[in-house]
């Protein structure tokens, strides 16, 4: 691919390092992408089609079917974006990577999902640590024709927005740590049993499977303020996956009032990933086998 993407910094944190992006929109260079950038993304969708039935939720699948997207090369954000306008209201906008909170909630509060306009490398189709178009496209994308989904996604939005006014980087923390053990890695139960929504999840062929049968993550019944205060690493599988009964308790949560969640919360040890408390629900203990030693992290 000729054009690069507009990476600005990268910031190491205790999650990992975060790269920074060039914040603005860009068109989709669809004319642009190389025969590899196609066939990337035929080899990594082919691959979790196989994969996922039985394995993502129903809905996921239902979205993805409605979505219409197919293998032979990388969809036209425009003509996505058509699809999603009718079905909720929701639109994709270019971008080159990562984005601040502070951009990406405005997104969202907007209905806009920010997709990245590029593709990982054929090198790099196991494992890419930072979203890109894939991730965003085949994992995030298709539960936007969800209208509960979707409407949890801008709730979301309209509350970083209000958290990063009103109560600053730790309420942040909190909030991100929410999507991330919802939106990127949450589980939900079925009725044939636990299923897969996260696009971190249903984007990567390794975390499929280790999310529902590996022994050693736990997993436990999604708790609001206990997701705000556990922490996560980006760069390996999580230690603990929460699990939902339904999209409706997950908007349910964003409709309660967070201004004294925060203060609470911050007067709270945050929780390491892999701990399990007494006052869990828990589904799965897991074995912690293949965790580095005291790796609670
Ligand atoms: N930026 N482009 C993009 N995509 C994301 O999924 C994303 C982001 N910035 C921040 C972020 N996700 C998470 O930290 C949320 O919790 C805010
Ligand atoms: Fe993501």
């Amino acid at each position: 691919m000729n054009a690069q993407p507009r990476r600005v910094e990268n910031i190491a944190t205790d999650r990992g390092v975060i790269p920074q992006y060039a914040t603005g929109v860009v068109e989709q260079p669809w004319s642009s992408y190389t025969r590899e950038d196609h066939a990337v993304w035929a080899t990594l969708f082919e691959r979790q089609r196989a994969l996922l039935p039985g394995r993502a939720c129903p809905a996921f699948l239902e979205a993805q079917r409605m979505l219409g997207f197919a293998a032979d090369a990388i969809p036209r954000f425009d003509t996505l974006s058509r699809g999603l306008r009718r079905a909720t209201g929701w639109t994709l906008v270019g971008v080159e990577g990562l984005l601040p909170e502070a951009v990406f909630f405005e997104h969202l509060a907007s209905r806009r999902f920010p997709v990245t306009w590029w593709i990982r490398r054929a090198d790099q189709l196991d494992y890419i640590a930072e979203p890109d178009l894939f991730h965003d496209l085949f994992g995030h994308v298709p539960l936007l024709m969800n209208p509960v989904f979707a409407d949890y996604m801008q709730a979301y939005g309209r509350g970083g927005l209000r958290a990063q006014r009103q109560f600053g980087a730790e309420a942040l923390l909190n909030l991100t740590r929410l999507y991330w053990y919802t939106v990127e890695f949450g589980l939900i139960r079925e009725a044939q049993g636990l299923r897969i929504y996260g696009a971190g999840i249903v984007s990567s062929k390794g975390e499929s499977v280790y999310a529902l049968d590996s022994p050693a993550p736990n997993r436990i019944g999604f708790d609001l303020e206990r997701v705000m205060r556990t922490r996560y690493r980006i760069d390996s599988y999580q230690k603990t996956y929460f699990v939902i009964n339904g999209f409706d308790e997950l908007f349910a949560a964003t409709q309660q009032d967070f201004a004294p969640i925060y203060p609470r919360l911050a007067g709270t040890e945050s929780i390491p990933a892999g701990a399990v408390l007494e006052c869990d629900r828990v589904l799965h203990r897991g074995t912690r086998e293949g965790w580095p030693e005291g790796a609670d992290a």
